[in-house]
């Protein structure tokens, strides 16, 4: 029997046990790399290193790492109240943040319903959709749209419309009655391209395709993310969210976005929605709400989504959904301390003011030695890299490593292609620092 001194050092130096998510577990544990602090845009590891942050935690610590305001509003909430249910009853916190989302969305977006992660938010939003044609008497408009190349988290719902091999093929039958639009990406158009390509808006024509096929009344809802971050940053073409929106008008379809990534600044405005100027029915967002301090997600639906729902008796439930944690007190708290913060440092507008610039830094990339395509947009920047021959995602593997162990840089990889998305209170000589460690890093794995 092991005796406490053993077990005391099992448990402090033991990587067994944490089975690692979306991560090769053998070669991580046989090379760690472990995060022990943070603050601002800096990583601290178990080794005393500072390590720059180069993807805002995972596009989620949009305001930098450890702000004092979000921290003391988090301890503040758990001295006070720990939780409380969400379930026919709630606290105050959840009615105020709730308030200060739905003013930040564009138009008549201005029903918050809390769940506590991006995953949870997509399956939250397909739900609403289908409940609500269902309650209106649609109940046969059960079809459900996505895209190729679209991430929209791991639940069941957000596989079955996402758009990821890999992230599909393990899992057995999906959703059923699931179709995808084709993915808006295209190299040969599109390569280089600074912001939304201007080849690619007649793709949203495919969902006529689509609807001819099935037929319209058989179609519950159309979800897209206005820039696909985990596969690369893929912004939309220019027109296309806006002709994906009058075809989902013209067939009772509803249009979700997924701005689990684009949301709370990352285009250089509160939501992308804003962006495009167009208005989905129902928008999913997670990450950002609070700068990624506790799990929190979310769906904002259109005024005329949530009245549907608001008839028959009194007591009965309208919707029957929602989870544990639904507006937990500390994911509400944390999230009001961000919102703040996004206001008073201006950090939407100023990744707006920034865009250009830190477009012109990823463009700075072109010509490097197996670099394929450079896309930039907002504060986020995708690179291509040329796969090894019979070795896909060696090269951006190998990148990653090197740009944490190496270069003191963390940046995301999606097999060889590298994601660099910091928190927007990136300095302009962090931007370029970033930058020029990104270069090191290519011509390093070339
Ligand atoms: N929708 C979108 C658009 C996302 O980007 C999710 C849903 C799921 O969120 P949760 O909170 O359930 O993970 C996401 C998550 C990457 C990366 O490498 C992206 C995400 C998560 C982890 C890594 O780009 N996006």
């Amino acid at each position: 029997m092991a005796d406490i001194a053993s077990l005391a050092t099992r448990q402090t130096n033991d990587l067994d046990a944490f089975w690692l998510p979306f991560t090769p577990n053998r070669a991580f544990k046989r090379a760690p790399r472990l995060i022990t602090a943070a603050k601002g845009m800096n990583y601290f590891t178990s080794d005393g290193r500072a390590v720059l942050d180069g993807l805002a935690g995972l596009w989620c610590s949009n305001a930098g790492h450890n702000r004092d305001s979000i921290v003391a509003a988090i301890q503040r909430q758990a001295a006070e109240l720990d939780y409380a249910a969400a379930f026919h009853f709630a606290h105050p916190k959840s009615f105020e943040l709730a308030s200060r989302i739905a003013a930040l969305a564009p138009a008549d977006l201005s029903r918050v319903f809390f769940c506590n992660s991006g995953s949870e938010a997509v399956d939250t939003a397909l739900k609403i959709a289908l409940a609500y044609h269902n309650i209106r008497g649609e109940g046969d408009r059960t079809r459900l749209i996505g895209r190729e190349r679209g991430y929209h988290g791991v639940g069941f719902g957000g596989i079955s419309v996402g758009g990821i091999v890999n992230n599909r093929k393990f899992f057995g039958t999906l959703l059923a009655g699931v179709d995808h639009l084709p993915a808006t990406y295209n190299r040969e158009q599109q390569a280089f391209t600074k912001g939304e390509p201007q080849w690619g808006a007649h793709l949203a024509d495919e969902l006529e395709r689509i609807v001819a096929l099935h037929g319209a009344s058989t179609i519950a809802a159309v979800i897209v993310e206005p820039m696909a971050g985990s596969t690369g940053v893929l912004p939309s073409p220019q027109g296309y969210l806006q002709r994906l929106r009058t075809i989902c008008d013209r067939h009772g379809i509803l249009l979700i976005f997924d701005e689990v990534i684009t949301g709370f600044g990352r285009l250089g405005h509160a939501f992308a929605a804003e962006r495009y100027g167009v208005t989905p029915d129902l928008l999913c967002f997670a990450k950002g709400v609070n700068s990624g301090a506790v799990p929190m997600g979310g769906v904002i639906a259109r005024e005329n989504i949530y009245d549907a729902f608001m008839h028959g008796p009194e007591h009965v439930i309208e919707l029957f959904h929602g989870y544990t944690y639904s507006a937990h007190p500390l994911a509400c708290a944390a999230g009001l301390a961000a919102l703040d913060l996004y206001r008073d440092e201006g950090l939407f507008d100023r990744a707006k003011r920034l865009e250009p610039l830190y477009a012109d830094a990823a463009m700075s990339l072109k010509g490097l030695p197996g670099v394929l395509d450079v896309r930039a947009i907002g504060i986020a920047a995708g690179v291509d890299l040329a796969p090894r021959p019979g070795a896909p995602g060696e090269r951006g593997y190998e990148a990653m490593e090197r740009a944490f162990q190496d270069e003191d840089l963390v940046i995301r990889i999606a097999g060889d292609t590298l994601a660099i998305a910091p928190p927007l209170i990136v300095s302009e000589p962090e931007i370029g620092e970033i930058f020029e460690k990104v270069a090191r890093i290519i011509r390093a794995v070339a």
